[in-house]
């Protein structure tokens, strides 16, 4: 695992699992006090933190890469502007995660190479292929949606620089999925083709927004410490089962079909039931065996080395301010 640098924290990790230590923490989280970067926390906390958060950062990071292939082709100037703007959003998203994940101890440069070297996972959903225009209306849609359902709760993790960051992380995913409804609601209102178009990529993006939850409950390891912690608010299944029933009605007001047959509401649980998911397909996804996961990480790496020039201006600024500043002192 690369996460947390211990490196040289040994002896203080000795000190720090006093249980007078771990029963104050577990007092401030059952209290829901946030925990600051400066408070004492147990290793495996952090370390679960780091894990999620860096892995939300990166999902922000490589989700750049399926909407950035549109922007050249949306159907007019008001749709790419739109699409430039909420690709520039997601990329704000990975940045303030980033931090947030700095602040535990885990360098930026240790992130990006875990990502780039393959260690690091991000969501599942990013190694889908974005075919037709429909498919920007999907993403926002359902991917932005599954993200609010999934993000809202986070707002109230225990960690402090997470549940910031998550706060202007949900007012612009909302409007997110709000521009992705309404590409599908134009596209439904629209001739036939465009109305087939829309329901092709609901029949893609359908059962892979499903799978963004994670593994179901009793499958998923690290489920049950992360709600003691608090660190999720919401179990997987509980976040897959609202998205559902909030979904639902959203299709069927534009006249779209949910590809489950077995999807039908249940009036005794208040919920709609839904059909099994295809579990092997999300674990080989997750094994780096998507459909496009190569190109995605080739785009990546590309970017990152494109990019090399703009950090090494922005570095010499900002030493040449530092100079400065120190002689005029
Ligand atoms: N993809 O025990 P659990 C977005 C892994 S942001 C890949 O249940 P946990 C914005 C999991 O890491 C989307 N891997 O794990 C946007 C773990 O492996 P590990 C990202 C997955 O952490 C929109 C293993 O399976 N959002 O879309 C996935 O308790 C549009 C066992 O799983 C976040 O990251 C998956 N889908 O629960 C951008 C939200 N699911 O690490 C552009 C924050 C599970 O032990 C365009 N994260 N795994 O080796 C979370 O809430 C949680 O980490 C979960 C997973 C719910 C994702």
């Amino acid at each position: 695992m690369y996460t947390t640098d211990l490196s040289g924290k040994q002896q203080a990790d000795k000190i720090a699992e006093d249980p007078a230590l771990v029963a104050a923490f577990e007092a401030r989280v059952a209290n829901d006090d946030f925990i600051e970067p400066k408070d004492w926390m147990p290793e495996a906390y952090r370390k679960t933190l780091v894990r999620q958060i860096s892995q939300h950062a990166h999902s922000e990071i490589v989700g750049m890469l399926p909407e950035g292939n549109w922007i050249t082709r949306a159907p007019n100037l008001r749709r790419k502007a739109i699409l430039l703007a909420k690709v520039q959003d997601e990329g704000g998203h990975g940045l303030y995660l980033y931090c947030a994940a700095e602040t535990l101890g885990t360098s930026r440069q240790q992130m990006i190479e875990a990502l780039h070297s393959g260690k690091a996972k991000y969501s599942t959903i990013f190694n889908y292929p974005t075919l037709t225009w429909a498919d920007i209306g999907a993403i926002g849609w359902l991917v932005d949606g599954a993200a609010i359902m999934n993000q809202v709760p986070l707002q109230r993790t225990s960690y402090g620089p997470y549940a910031r960051a998550m706060v202007r992380i949900c007012k612009e995913e909302s409007f997110h999925q709000r521009q992705g409804y309404e590409i599908m609601m134009a596209l439904c209102a629209g001739t036939k083709d465009q109305k087939r178009m829309a329901q092709d990529a609901l029949d893609r993006w359908w059962w892979p927004s499903l799978m963004m939850f994670g593994p179901p409950d009793d499958n998923s390891p690290n489920t049950a410490q992360s709600i003691r912690w608090r660190i999720k608010r919401e179990t997987n299944d509980e976040l897959r089962q609202k998205f559902v029933d909030v979904t639902v009605p959203q299709a069927e007001a534009i006249g779209l079909k949910v590809p489950d047959p077995a999807l039908s509401w249940n009036d005794a649980r208040g919920h709609y039931d839904f059909g099994d998911i295809d579990w092997d397909e999300f674990y080989a996804v997750v094994r780096g065996e998507g459909l496009v996961a190569k190109e995605r990480m080739t785009a990546r790496i590309q970017a990152w080395e494109d990019g090399a020039w703009v950090r090494e201006a922005a570095q010499a600024h900002a030493m040449k301010r530092e100079a400065a500043k120190l002689a005029a002192e």
